[in-house]
């Protein structure tokens, strides 16, 4: 059994209704099950800013799928939610990104685990530290904590507890 986390983000509504659908198809696999469920945090967009707060959440999952296999079925489930990929790191449906997959490094065309840009964003250490703060980030050789106290407060300060909306649209 393989133990992975996966960051889930989206900007556009329904936000957290895209969010808790992308986290039951997962459990819906018959070789995925979902172990641990993190917060939904509100954050202020990183990398492209002129786009809307984003909620961002992490799972964590048992599975027997292999990390390719794993991304396969992310990709199919980011397809649909309506996900189109026009402006890199633009405003998005749903995006699921594989973030750790047991302790490998994995490095092909498809997929890069640890996601490359993890160590640097608190929208995914937060989420992730809910979940499994000691987890140790393989290409960093530290915990998720150990990170996270790096991080500059600023970075921080863009990622809230999300409360929900009074039957809103989140
Ligand atoms: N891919 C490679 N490695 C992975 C992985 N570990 N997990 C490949 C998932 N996919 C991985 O992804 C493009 C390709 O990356 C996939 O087909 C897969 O083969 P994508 O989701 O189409 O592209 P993207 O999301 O626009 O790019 P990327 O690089 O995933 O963007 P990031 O770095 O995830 O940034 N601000 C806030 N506050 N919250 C956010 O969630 N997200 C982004 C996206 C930018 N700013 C944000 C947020
Ligand atoms: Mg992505």
């Amino acid at each position: 059994m393989n133990v992975a986390y996966i960051g889930a983000g989206s900007n556009i509504p329904p936000r957290a209704t895209f969010l808790t659908e992308a986290i039951e198809a997962l459990d819906s696999h018959r070789q995925i099950t979902v172990t641990k469920i993190s917060s939904i945090y509100e954050t202020l967009p990183v990398g492209y800013t002129d786009q809307d707060k984003f909620l961002n959440m992490a799972v964590e999952i048992n599975t027997t799928l292999s990390p390719r296999e794993l991304l396969e079925y992310c990709l199919a489930i980011e397809a649909g939610k309506g996900r189109k990929r026009d402006v890199r790191w633009g405003p998005r449906t749903l995006d699921l990104d594989i973030l750790l997959y047991n302790q490998e490094n994995i490095k092909t065309e498809q997929l890069i685990v640890p996601h490359p840009r993890m160590h640097e964003r608190a929208f995914v250490l937060i989420p992730l530290q809910d979940l499994n703060p000691a987890v140790n980030i393989p290409t960093q050789n530290k915990s998720v904590t150990e990170i996270l106290g790096e991080l500059p407060t600023t970075e921080k300060k863009g990622v809230t507890k999300w409360l929900g909306t009074n039957g809103e649209e989140g």
